[in-house]
């Protein structure tokens, strides 16, 4: 059974949150330790995603936990983030189906449907009943989705769509794809419901990263929906950009997690393993690596405390969403390698979280814009010059 996760708080952060802060966190955390633990090596290696946690995950509000209304928890967006932390603790997989569901799916049924949308998809979505997936990368179209080429038309008082999307977290789990497409006007999105004709799925095997998590392709061959189907409000890449900040911000927080447990594993390690006689942690270089760990993760943990504090007072801006998911998944996987060191041999089998950590983060680096991506955003902000093309 894997060893408790535990706290790691070396600024006393504990103190800037409240209680109601501190329950959730505290609430996932066990829920991890006592649900997620004991199966998730078991889902890594056979490529499955835990569909028994939707449930208990939807009972604690975890689905739109930071949305008002429609059934959602209506959480801020602290306590938000540390429940992502807590998820990533478990394993990015489980984290990654939160941050679909929550910060992309239902976010832009949220912000860009309508009412009769948000009534009829939010509560149920609230609750775990219906999954979602978001569909914004194609196979030739990742980084620069303003290239996509999936053709939405108008047929009478509907829509018809065709197109391809790779690369859909929950794809065929999920019982609606936001399906995002280009029409005479710019960009806009869809709802498209599982089983409409046309529209199919097919996972991505032999994934040596996020593999429990389930990863699909999505084909859309003349998908026919209703005028009821398409997200009223989106028009522009700025509708799925928006997503991607709300999951880009979950991803701050929750790649933190994956990292602590990383430290936390090797710290405890280095303690009993001797070598030359004493135990490696009387070691200066072990040491060296165990403190860089340490403070990385606590930076971040005080970036991710201000950003949600910030994003509470509708004062985050996506470029500081951008720095913190570019810093702390990228610290995170220089950890996850470290530590992974730390352990010599043992650090490559699946008795230690390490390696799937490592493996996961890998994904985490790429996935919702990659460190380099980050890096322009951040670039354009601070000189006002485009370094994309
Ligand atoms: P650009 O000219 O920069 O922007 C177009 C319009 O969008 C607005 N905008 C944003 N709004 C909110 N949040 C953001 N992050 C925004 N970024 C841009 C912008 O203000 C503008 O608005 P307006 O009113 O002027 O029209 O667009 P661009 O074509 O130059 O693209 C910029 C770029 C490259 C940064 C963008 O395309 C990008 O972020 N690319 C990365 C693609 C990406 O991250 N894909 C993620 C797919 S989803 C996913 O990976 C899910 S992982 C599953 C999981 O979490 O488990
Ligand atoms: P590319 O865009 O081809 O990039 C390849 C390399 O080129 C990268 O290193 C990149 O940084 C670099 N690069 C690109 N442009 C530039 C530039 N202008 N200057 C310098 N370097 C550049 N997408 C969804 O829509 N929904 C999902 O649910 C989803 N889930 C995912 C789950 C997994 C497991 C994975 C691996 C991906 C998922 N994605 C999803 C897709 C993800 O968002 C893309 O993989 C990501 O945006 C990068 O696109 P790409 O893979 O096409 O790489």
């Amino acid at each position: 059974m894997p060893k408790l996760l535990d706290d790691m708080d070396f600024f006393q952060l504990d103190e800037m949150l409240s209680s109601e802060e501190r329950m959730a966190r505290e609430t996932v955390k066990q829920f991890v330790q006592n649900e997620v633990l004991p199966n998730v090596e078991r889902h890594f290696a056979n490529e499955t995603f835990p569909t028994e946690l939707i449930h208990p995950m939807a009972e604690m509000g975890i689905f739109g936990a930071n949305l008002h209304g429609y059934g959602c928890a209506g959480m801020n967006n602290v306590a938000y983030g540390l429940i992502m932390q807590e998820l990533e603790a478990g394993d990015s997989g489980l984290r990654s189906f939160a941050s679909v569901q929550s910060a992309l799916a239902m976010h832009a049924i949220y912000a860009w449907g309508s009412e009769e949308q948000k009534n009829r998809y939010l509560p149920e979505m609230a609750k775990g009943k219906l999954i979602g997936c978001f569909g914004l990368t194609e196979p030739d179209h990742g980084s620069d989705p303003s290239g996509m080429e999936t053709r939405a038309r108008r047929d009478g008082s509907g829509w018809v769509i065709n197109g391809t999307k790779r690369w859909i977290t929950n794809g065929s789990i999920a019982d609606l794809a936001i399906i995002w497409a280009r029409v005479d006007e710019g960009i806009t999105g869809f709802i498209v419901e599982k089983g409409t004709p046309g529209f199919t799925t097919t996972d991505i095997h032999g994934k040596f990263s996020m593999r429990a998590s389930i990863t699909s392709e999505l084909i859309l061959e003349d998908v026919r929906i209703g005028q009821q189907a398409h997200l009223p409000q989106a028009r522009g890449l700025k509708a799925p950009l928006s997503c991607l900040t709300q999951a880009r911000y979950g991803i701050a927080w929750g790649a933190l997690g994956a990292a602590r447990s990383c430290y936390n594993c090797a710290l405890d390690y280095v303690k009993s393993r001797k070598q030359f006689s004493r135990p490696l942690a009387g070691y200066q270089l072990v040491q060296s690596k165990l403190v860089r760990m340490l403070t990385e993760i606590t930076k971040g943990q005080l970036v991710c405390l201000q950003l949600g504090r910030l994003k509470d007072q509708n004062r985050m801006r996506p470029e500081q969403v951008s720095f913190a998911k570019r810093n702390n998944v990228n610290e995170a996987l220089e950890i996850a390698r470290v530590a992974r060191d730390m352990l010599g041999a043992n650090g490559i089998v699946n008795e230690y979280p390490i390696i799937r950590h490592m493996l996961n983060l890998e994904t985490v680096n790429t996935y919702e814009g990659t460190y380099d991506v980050q890096t322009l955003i951040l670039g354009r902000d601070i000189t006002g010059e485009n370094a994309f093309e």
